[in-house]
């Protein structure tokens, strides 16, 4: 595989929709023609739409199916939330990857896989990622601050999710607390966050983000449940995975700042606003506890209050929470 290729494919990205000519590519990156050449028919062969025009040069047709680091980063070129992006055509897990390279690496990161093979939801519980289907990505966070402001961090990453996918559809997207992001009464989107700490404080927060982009029904194997949809299923087209990748980093990046800036209190009621959980009976689950109950509020810490039916109030910071 030739080194060059992300920078050729970040080339002919910024230029699209216009031409570059092979010229202009091997002077940039100060490379014969033959490599450029070389690698654009190597690219061609894997599916990348190209078209070459004699005396015109190369343009980026389309955005491919499979993820490419060069396209990636001219298209996420204004953003600063991430340093370094790694693509893969399949892991076990993007978690996984991430935190190997943890070891070598300093700066934040996006890593995103077309498929995993063995992807993880909360408490290992598995979490089915169809090849070229959805949007399997990890991000690794630097944020210099101390441990105790981590618990609203879902918060506003969810926000950042929610309002992202319903670009996407006319139908109602909402958040359940605190992981879950749903299309009507079915579940698009999980995700998780995991950090590493010293005693210092945070060294990494590492958040994986599933989201169910282009599936149809019958892409779901049944070990997945019922409920699980795809924002595919609540519109009329697919779903341009580079582009709503875009869209998806823009809000996450803006969350982040007001995450690092601002209380969760100035996002409070945004946040109730498209929450799914309120005046219903739901099912909490909390380690081996397990009960009924309604939510009575949220603090400005980011824990819910829930009062069962047995008159107890419970406050909780994470929970299953399950949808009757
Ligand atoms: C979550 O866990 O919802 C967090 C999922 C995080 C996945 C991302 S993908 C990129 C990164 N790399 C990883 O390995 N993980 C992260 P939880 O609340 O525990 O939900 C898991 C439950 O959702 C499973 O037990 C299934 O019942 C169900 N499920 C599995 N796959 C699903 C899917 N694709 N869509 C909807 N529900 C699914």
């Amino acid at each position: 595989m030739s080194k060059y290729r992300d920078q050729i494919l970040q080339l002919l990205a910024e230029a699209q929709p216009q031409y570059v000519s092979g010229q202009a590519i091997a002077n940039q990156l100060n490379i014969s023609r033959m490599t450029v050449k070389k690698v654009i028919d190597q690219l061609k062969s894997e599916h990348v739409s190209i078209d070459s025009v004699h005396n015109k040069g190369h343009r980026l047709n389309d955005y491919p199916t499979v993820w490419h680091k060069g396209i990636l980063q001219d298209l996420l070129k204004h953003q600063s939330l991430i340093e370094t992006i790694e693509t893969y055509e399949s892991v076990t897990s993007t978690q996984d990857i991430a935190k190997h390279l943890l070891i070598d690496h300093s700066e934040s990161m996006l890593i995103l896989s077309d498929e995993q093979t063995a992807g993880k939801g909360r408490f290992k519980r598995p979490w089915q990622s169809a090849k070229g289907k959805g949007i399997w990505m990890t991000l690794v966070l630097r944020p210099n601050i101390p441990f105790s402001m981590l618990t609203t961090f879902n918060l506003f990453i969810s926000l950042a999710i929610c309002h992202t996918i319903q670009q996407y559809t006319d139908e109602k997207v909402s958040i359940k607390w605190p992981n879950d992001i749903y299309i009507g009464n079915r579940k698009v989107c999980g995700f998780l966050t995991e950090m590493i700490a010293n005693a210092d404080g945070i060294e990494a927060v590492i958040c994986g983000i599933g989201i169910n982009v282009n599936q149809q029904s019958d892409d779901f194997d049944t070990s997945v449940p019922l409920q699980a949809t795809s924002i595919r299923q609540h519109r009329e087209t697919d779903v341009e995975r580079y582009i709503f990748l875009r869209n998806l980093i823009i809000q996450i990046e803006r969350r982040y700042q007001q995450f690092l800036t601002e209380p969760f209190s100035t996002i409070k009621d945004e946040y109730i606003a498209v929450s799914n959980i309120w005046n219903r009976r739901l099912r909490f689950t909390e380690g081996e506890k397990r009960f009924y109950g309604k939510v009575i509020r949220i603090d400005n810490d980011g824990f819910l209050y829930v009062l069962d039916e047995q008159g107890d109030i419970h406050r909780l910071m994470s929970a299953d929470i399950e949808l009757p």
